[in-house]
């Protein structure tokens, strides 16, 4: 009887996990299109508006290269503007399919606010904006200041871990949004402007003279960022952390959106013929078209082109790769194999 009673539980998780499972995925393909959740006041770099509405941004590329594994066109995607409070109740109402809005992997949004995360697109750490000549340049200068910090971050929590550990005061200056604090910031309300590091260099761009503005060298937590999505659905789950492993072995591999199309017809390498779906019995695995991860990069590139599009050194924020580098360059980006 015991027997039976677990077999029907069994049976109902696999049920119900195939109807979520197939949820996202059909809505998505029922209304032609991916609704991606991003930064709502425009992160430049990462997620940014003009006036006719185009998104672009290295977010903004990731919610492109679902789209383009998901329906086979980059350009099917509906963006929605998440301010950090709003985020994770849009994700888990449904209001997004994928949340890929410079959001930080932890184990509390892991578990019990019901997130699953892809790969790490980006590794950061949390930083301070100060005056270059306020004198701060060290966390012991900080030391009695006053500090504008975003509510609803790791942000906030992580400043008051820091400050508390090392036995410093500061007066903290808390919004939850992040443009009227870092306007208070410009005017002098605050000495220093704390975030993750991506975050300070995009941001220091919509200061009045940002040359006047240093990032200190301290870095005071790990900030690993990358898109998620909601509990329970396994396969989209799948989907969206193989789309992001897909740009890591475009990289590893030398594939671009420029050669893709060579390489296909050229190589002899049987990890890149699954992953192109010439061979196409592996990306069908994933409920997709066997074309899902060629699409993501003849349409949206390979890691290295993701990230030189928009943080590069043709860029104004020129952000060295650092951890975010391939394994095969020292860095922490690894894909598991396709087979
Ligand atoms: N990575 C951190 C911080 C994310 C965050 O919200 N950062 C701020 C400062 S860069 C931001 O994006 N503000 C823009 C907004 O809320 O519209 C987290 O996941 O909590």
């Amino acid at each position: 009887m015991r027997k039976l009673i677990s077999l029907i539980a069994v049976l109902a998780i696999i049920v119900s996990g195939t109807a979520l499972a197939q949820a996202t995925i059909e809505q998505i393909e029922s209304r032609d299109s991916v609704i991606c959740g991003v930064n709502a006041t425009g992160l430049p770099g990462f997620a940014t508006v003009d006036e006719s509405g185009n998104y672009a941004g290295f977010d903004v590329d990731f919610c492109r290269a679902v789209a383009a594994a998901v329906l086979g066109d980059a350009s099917k995607v509906t963006y929605r503007g998440l301010s950090a409070g709003e985020r994770f109740t849009a994700l888990q109402t449904g209001e997004v399919d994928v949340l890929i809005r410079n959001t930080t992997w932890t184990s509390n949004r892991d578990t019990a606010l019901g997130l699953n995360f892809a790969p790490t697109t980006f590794y950061d750490g949390q930083g301070f904006l100060v005056r270059g000549n306020s004198g701060i340049e060290t966390l012991d200068d900080l030391d009695g200041t006053t500090i504008c910090v975003q509510s609803g971050t790791t942000t906030e929590l992580n400043l008051a871990d820091v400050m508390n550990a090392n036995g410093l005061e500061y007066e903290a200056i808390i919004n939850e949004q992040s443009d009227p604090l870092l306007a208070a910031y410009d005017d002098g309300a605050c000495d220093a402007y704390t975030t993750d590091k991506s975050g300070l260099v995009a941001q220091r761009t919509q200061l009045r003279d940002p040359s006047e503005h240093v990032i200190m060298d301290a870095t005071i937590s790990k900030e690993p960022l990358g898109p998620s999505v909601r509990h329970g659905d396994d396969q989209f789950f799948d989907i969206v952390k193989w789309v992001v492993f897909a740009t890591f072995a475009a990289e590893e591999y030398g594939i671009t959106s420029e050669n893709v199309d060579d390489v296909m017809i050229s190589t002899q390498d049987s990890n890149i013929k699954r992953l192109l779906g010439v061979e196409p019995e592996k990306v069908e695995e994933f409920g997709l078209s066997a074309d899902a991860f060629y699409q993501v990069i003849k349409q949206v590139g390979n890691y290295a082109e993701i990230y030189n599009r928009n943080l590069g050194p043709d860029t104004p924020f020129d952000v060295p790769r650092g951890l975010n580098s391939s394994y095969v360059d020292g860095g922490l980006l690894y894909s598991p194999p396709v087979r």
